[in-house]
């Protein structure tokens, strides 16, 4: 079986695939970072390992002004020493059972983040399965969020033209597999030849 899934809109493609999300070449890759914007461990570890002190510098300069980034919000930094050009560092929600607002601040990351990349005029974004690590979101409930959330913002989007969903396992990716074909299959939408955005 394929590791990887590109849906085929009308100018636009969502893609799934299997994959560590430092190597893509993407407009703008997302982190999911932690309110201090201080770095930490996941994800957000492996991005600023990879992408040098100079992310760490712009988040500084973030938080001098800001104070802290709240769960939901969104901030681009440089991508430092990354093959893309931006990251955009998001905060998702801590899991508590769902019932504390989780999902509408989970949506409003990927709404945020996309909000970041219009502004920047990026063409291309990839994210993490946000908040489902260390914040311990349920992966299948985060997967529906972030599809729908997607596919939403895309549908107003004017520069952003794909968005990528990069999972860390092959279990997770078979998630993102199930969910997307069942949406595409709603929404009459086709599925496209396999693209990779990585490269070692
Ligand atoms: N590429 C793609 N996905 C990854 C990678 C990678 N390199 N590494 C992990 N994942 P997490 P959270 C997956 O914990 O739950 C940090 O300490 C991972 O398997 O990185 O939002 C921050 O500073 C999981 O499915 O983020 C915060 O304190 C998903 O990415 C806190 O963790 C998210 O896992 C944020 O927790």
């Amino acid at each position: 079986m394929s590791d990887s899934l590109t849906l085929d809109l009308n100018h636009q493609r969502i893609s799934a695939y299997v994959g560590n999300i430092v190597k893509v070449e993407a407009d703008a890759i997302v982190n999911a970072a932690n309110s201090s914007l201080l770095g930490g461990g996941g994800v957000d570890g492996a991005i600023h390992k990879a992408g040098g002190p100079e992310i760490l510098e712009d988040c500084r300069r973030i938080v001098a002004q800001i104070h802290h980034l709240p769960p939901g919000q969104a901030v681009a930094t440089t991508a430092g020493k990354l093959k893309a050009r931006y990251v955009i560092h998001t905060v998702g929600p801590v899991f508590t059972g769902g019932y504390e607002g989780e999902p509408e601040t989970l949506a409003s990351c990927y709404r945020e983040s996309l909000s970041r990349a219009e502004e920047l005029q990026l063409h291309s974004i990839a994210f993490p399965a946000i908040s489902t690590g260390v914040y311990g979101y349920p992966k299948e409930e985060a997967a529906k969020i972030a599809i729908q959330t997607v596919f939403e913002s895309l549908g107003v989007a004017t520069h952003v033209r794909r968005v990528d969903y990069v999972c860390f396992s092959r279990a997770d990716f078979e998630i993102y597999n199930r969910l997307l074909k069942s949406y595409a299959a709603a929404h009459q939408i086709v599925s496209a030849e396999p693209q990779t955005h990585i490269k070692d």
